[in-house]
């Protein structure tokens, strides 16, 4: 090792934080972990301290108590007058989290999170974006194909008290989207107090499709996000920070912490999105039971496929369907993560829910032979950690354009994350303004539940992955690794689409 390596590791105490999965040799490890030890000792009690160092340096989450039944976004009422489709604020407030005590929060429309947005494809929508914070912010649409002009990235801030009017065509299909901030430098803070919202795109296809779709009901979206709150309560983001990736110990859904979920005895729909700033999520049943995840990041898989687990980085979504009806679970039924912590316990009303078929074919997603062949067009680099992290050797530059491509047109770009002497940490790398198809992961076909639409994709150490790509618009997109103090980092770079 290096003694840049070593002062760079001296530097990060907090490193035991990280969400990422580090691979590293056990002696590196040990150091660690004693370094973070007595950094640590001052902020937390020692009894919690334990908790911390075990599951392979990841803080491990606290287990959901389910005293609250899950929050469910609110649907965002269409502007009547005028021809706006929606109006959304940026804003501060304040939010009960917790019994009996206020969080300082940031929220759309409201004080923390957002509602959903929906959208059918086809339709024009109009969106007046306002700021209302008393700092410049941006109107991120996460996933949607539009213009660049529209999508929200760091070129498009608005200062407090400023608003903007966007206007885009719906061209893609149903799927499940959300909604963040994207300022320069400043992304991990704002979406860490609070600021991020659904979209949900539906098409003639959805509508027809047996899966489940009554909102609220039996068509749940699951906002997860891990947070590190202080003894008053309070987010401080800045006492949490981590360079590499901002970790906590209490994972809220939706907002809602300890939360539950109440399903009749049938088919359910979870609209899963990781919008935590670094944590990478392994989702799966307490029972060991199966079920089947019918969508991505954007769009439904061609069929249901059946899983035990589903994985997702920050930004990932994955739309599972879990039959309540097919599980012989008396009690104590729950989503947990990988290292087994109770995320979502379920409560199942005795009453019978409505037994329903889910169709078996749900989408058309190709990838055709001509795309597999295609040449690779464009390389990228990743690499780094804490705040060392590049892409193809560079940090982001406003004034840069990284990559040209030509509207319309499939291009492949391969991807790498490049380890370091520590073995590396995965990025979830991600791409503004176009969904994406995987061609390979380490030259092999992606799995099963990977073949479909995706905006960002995983990319674990020493791997290398092939994805096609088209921008049906153009103008100046992000890519960027979506842990978001990456992103703040430096971990970006421009493609001009022309
Ligand atoms: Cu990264």
């Amino acid at each position: 090792m290096n003694s840049n390596k070593l002062a760079l590791m001296m530097l990060g105490g907090f490193l035991i934080l990280s969400g990422c999965v580090k691979e590293e040799p056990a002696e590196v490890r040990t150091d660690q972990t004693m370094m973070n030890h007595d950094e640590m000792e001052d902020g937390m009690s020692h009894g919690e301290m334990e908790g911390h160092m075990s599951h392979d340096e990841v803080m491990q989450l606290k287990d959901s108590t389910g005293e609250n039944e899950l929050i469910v976004p609110p649907v965002l009422e269409r502007n009547i007058d005028g021809d706006v489709t929606y109006t959304v604020r940026a804003q501060k407030g304040e939010t009960q989290i917790f019994n009996g005590s206020k969080t300082k929060t940031y929220g759309y429309n409201g004080t923390f999170l957002g509602p959903m947005l929906q959208f059918t494809k086809g339709e024009t929508i109009k969106i007046r974006t306002i700021n209302e914070l008393d700092q410049e912010t941006t109107f991120h649409w996460h996933g949607l194909e539009v213009a660049a002009d529209a999508d929200g990235g760091p070129h498009d801030a608005l200062q407090p008290g400023e608003e903007r009017v966007i206007e885009f065509k719906v061209t893609q299909e149903a799927a499940t989207l959300w909604f963040h901030p994207h300022p320069h430098g400043n992304t991990a803070d704002q979406v860490y107090n609070g600021l991020a919202g659904l979209i949900f795109i539906e098409d003639e296809n959805s509508k027809h499709l047996n899966v489940p779709d009554d909102y609220g009901k039996n068509d749940f979206p699951l906002i997860i996000q891990d947070k590190l709150f202080d003894e008053n309560h309070q987010l401080n983001y800045r006492e949490a920070r981590n360079e590499d990736g901002t970790i906590g110990d209490t994972l809220l859904i939706n907002g809602t912490v300890n939360p539950k979920l109440t399903v009749e005895k049938e088919k359910v729909r979870l609209r899963i999105v990781n919008g935590s700033n670094a944590r990478n999520y392994t989702l799966k049943l307490n029972s060991g039971d199966s079920f089947v995840q019918i969508g991505t990041d954007g769009g439904f898989l061609n069929e249901p496929v059946t899983v035990q687990e589903v994985t997702l980085t920050p930004s990932e979504r994955a739309e599972i369907v879990i039959d309540f009806q097919a599980i012989d679970a008396t009690s104590d039924l729950a989503l947990v993560n990988e290292d087994g912590s109770v995320l979502l316990p379920f409560d199942i009303s005795h009453s019978n829910g409505v037994a329903s078929e889910l169709s078996t074919q749900l989408n058309d997603f190709t990838l055709t032979a001509e795309e597999k062949n295609l040449p690779v067009n464009k390389t990228v680099e990743l690499f780094g950690m804490m705040d060392h992290v590049t892409i193809n050797g560079k940090k982001f530059d406003p004034d840069r354009i990284d990559f040209t491509q030509e509207q319309g047109v499939t291009e492949v770009w391969e991807i790498y994350n490049k380890p370091d002497i520590m073995g590396g940490m995965i990025h979830p790398f991600h791409i503004h303004g176009a969904q994406f198809k995987i061609i390979s992961r380490d030259g092999a076909a992606p799995p099963e539940n990977e073949q479909g639409w995706k905006d960002s994709i995983a990319v674990h150490p020493d791997e290398t992955v092939k994805i096609a790509i088209q921008f049906k618009n153009k103008g100046l997109y992000m890519f960027h690794c979506h842990i978001l103090e990456h992103e703040d980092n430096g971990m970006m770079g421009q493609v001009l689409v022309e």
